[in-house]
């Protein structure tokens, strides 16, 4: 089987673009790949936190993640900080990483504009996010299209670890879905929907109140020209609604713009389509945060079947480095 690793840090709401872009496919994958899904908690402290809201926010994102189907009897979920080997590996891999790499990050220059503490961490992040998806033997990682360049990275710095130590790590590849990649906010379409948008009117978080999501659908914005087309360039927001409409039915967006003369009832079902794939995840979403003990519990198998693999390939790594061994 594969092996499949992906990471999603507990910052947050999850909005239906981490579901469409990211975590469907993870439920997809933990059936036919031995799948590793990491809340990855440390790169959360990337940009300043309170005391507690990490540890917080990390359980709170866990419980989420199974309510959209992960199964821990088949896929292994665990919380980065719970395998040190995610931290140490980061450090390894940042001294094969330059700092010309690290720079050319888009989401590092997007992130560091927002803020006015720019901390190391947020500059050395991709070393980590490379150490998480080596550290597995990782063939695919399962995201968004906005994570492709980490990827390309983590592929560079794994080659050339090898090249200059030897042969150690598996160079693995970013599967990125056809429909739902990239989701863009329903009021600023030329925008992917995120978290950290200016206001919440045009995201989609997957724990809110079903009725504010219908009334997100139909009032996003669109244009002015009437004609329901697939054209991103020129109509994001049509198309926009067309992909997220096809992410959940599993149709392709040109064969749905042909069913629609009019705006209206396009929103409208793409509305109905999205609060028939929340209304379980939110009923689950109840049920297991009546029993933290039990999500603990599950993390802490979680961590232990992550630490096996982990704490060899991180052995392996040394080992090519050739530090000295301690006797
Ligand atoms: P932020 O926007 O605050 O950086 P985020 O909403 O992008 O956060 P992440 O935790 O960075 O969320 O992403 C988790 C996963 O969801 C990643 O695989 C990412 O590619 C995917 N993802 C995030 N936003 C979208 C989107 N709008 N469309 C499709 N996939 C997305
Ligand atoms: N950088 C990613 C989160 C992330 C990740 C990973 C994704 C951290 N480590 C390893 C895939 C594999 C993000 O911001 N979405």
């Amino acid at each position: 089987m594969p092996r499949v690793f992906s990471g999603i840090q507990p910052t947050g709401d999850l909005h239906l673009g981490n579901l469409l872009g990211a975590v469907r496919n993870w439920v997809q994958d933990q059936h036919v790949a031995d799948s590793f899904y990491c809340v990855v908690d440390l790169h959360a402290l990337t940009v300043p936190k309170e005391p507690g809201e990490v540890g917080r926010s990390s359980l709170e994102m866990a419980q989420t993640l199974l309510a959209c189907g992960l199964d821990p009897d088949v896929c292994t979920l665990f919380v980065q900080s719970h395998v040190r080997e995610h931290s140490e590996l980061a450090w390894l891999i940042q001294c094969v990483t330059s700092i010309g790499e690290l720079r050319r990050m888009t989401q590092f220059k997007d992130k560091a504009d927002k803020q006015d503490f720019v901390s190391a961490g947020l500059f050395t992040y991709p070393a980590l996010q490379a150490a998480d998806i080596l550290l597995y033997d990782t063939d695919r990682v399962p995201v968004g299209e906005d994570q492709r360049q980490h990827i390309e990275l983590t592929r560079d710095v794994a080659e050339r670890f090898n090249a200059r130590y030897g042969n150690t790590f598996v160079i693995p590849e970013a599967t990125v879905p056809r429909a739902g990649a990239r989701v863009m906010d329903l009021q600023v379409p030329t925008d992917k929907m995120s978290k950290s948008a200016d206001s919440d009117a045009g995201v989609v978080y997957l724990m809110e109140d079903l009725a504010a999501t219908a009334r997100k659908f139909k009032r996003a914005v669109t244009d002015s020209d009437g004609d329901v087309r697939f054209d991103p360039a020129t109509k994001p927001g049509v198309s926009n609604l067309l992909s997220i409409l096809g992410a959940v039915t599993d149709r392709s967006p040109e064969d749905l713009a042909d069913e629609y003369t009019q705006y209206g009832p396009l929103k409208s079902d793409t509305a109905d389509a999205v609060v028939e794939v929340l209304r379980p995840i939110q009923e689950r979403f109840a049920e297991l945060v009546e029993d933290p003990t039990g999500t603990g519990e599950l993390l802490a198998i979680g961590a232990e079947k992550a630490t096996a693999v982990a704490s060899d390939v991180y052995r392996r790594a040394v080992d090519q480095v050739g530090l000295l061994p301690r006797v």
